[in-house]
């Protein structure tokens, strides 16, 4: 009778052991509320040009590091005075909202948040020194991690996540200056990466969002992120392709963009891909760096796209 009892006890117990097993490796990742990143763009945008050293730029600044606060980060803000490639004092600041901060497995996900000052690629020349408001080329990656941040707050991740928004990206080289100096770009991931917001920082690895809300974007595995990160590519695309989204993560080959990744892998040596739509017609997207970088460009269904892949690759993370 005993030994029956113990017989039976130890065959319960150990379909309970499996079934736990089997619990542990499936991960309840939370839904990507799009229609709030696109609330969290429209809000970035409508402060105005998020341009250097303006009212507009600076109060967005103070708006996100309060969202990252109100939603449980430590934050960190990173601020400096650099140089424009024309000798201009650029007030920079990097804000960095740290979730679960004393966790040593990290990762790290970027997107700026500075809007270009000139539509230096519009089809009307006369618009070529007027700021843009960087619905898609800023807005959408930062709306994107916003969101990202508030499912962090109501189920947090295995591992830490550090949401790092970056400053000074789009002051590069204007077309017409006749330089193309790549070093002129992405002032605050160079500043970063050189000294990220706390010391002997590392993660696994990052995740760049740029342009990450325009109606049809497709995005391919860019040129420096397979240089570099190669391996994260293939996670984050497969991540993508188990949920659906493999129309929007295509499996193939794209163009290299000089962005803020480049220098997170070359200086911080971070391995870093770049989320960024890849266009056979336009450089990136039909309105990139022209007055029309609006609202309009903006579409909810990428920003489901690539929130909800995000969200499957950190939540999967062990
Ligand atoms: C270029 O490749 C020139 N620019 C990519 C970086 C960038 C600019 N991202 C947004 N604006
Ligand atoms: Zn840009």
């Amino acid at each position: 009778m005993w030994l029956t009892s113990f017989v039976a006890c130890g065959g319960q117990s150990k379909a309970d052991t499996s079934d736990e097993t089997a619990n542990q490796d499936v991960v309840n990742v939370p839904q990507f509320d799009a229609d709030s990143a696109y609330y969290f763009v429209k809000t970035q945008v409508d402060f105005g040009p998020r341009a250097m050293n303006t009212a507009a730029h600076d109060a967005c600044g103070d708006y996100l590091a309060n969202k990252l606060a109100q939603y449980g980060a430590k934050v960190y803000n990173q601020r400096a005075d650099i140089p424009s490639y024309e000798g201009k004092m650029l007030k920079a600041r990097n804000i960095i909202g740290a979730f679960n901060p004393e966790a040593k497995r990290r990762v790290a996900l970027f997107a700026h948040w500075d809007s270009r000052p000139w539509a230096d690629n519009d089809p009307d020349a006369s618009k070529h020194y007027t700021p843009i408001l960087g619905a898609n080329d800023g807005a959408s990656g930062v709306g994107v991690l916003l969101e990202v941040a508030r499912q962090l707050q109501q189920q947090p991740t295995a591992i830490g996540i550090d949401i790092i928004l970056l400053d000074a990206e789009d002051v590069g080289n204007h077309r017409d200056s006749g330089l193309s100096d790549e070093n002129s770009w992405c002032l605050g991931s160079q500043l970063w990466a050189r000294t990220p917001h706390v010391s002997n920082y590392n993660a696994r690895f990052g995740i760049l969002l740029d342009m990450v809300g325009g109606a049809n974007a497709r995005f391919l595995y860019e040129y420096y992120s397979e240089q570099y990160a190669r391996d994260i590519n293939r996670k984050v695309w497969k991540a993508a392709k188990a949920i659906g989204y493999d129309n929007y993560f295509v499996e193939q080959g794209g163009g290299g963009a000089t962005d803020d990744h480049l220098f997170i892998n070359k200086i911080a040596r971070i391995p870093t891909i770049d989320i960024i739509p890849t266009s056979q017609q336009y450089s990136f997207f039909e309105h990139w760096h022209t007055v029309k970088d609006d609202m309009d460009v903006i579409t909810v269904p990428t920003l489901k796209a690539v929130g909800q892949t995000i969200l499957q690759v950190i939540y999967n993370e062990k």
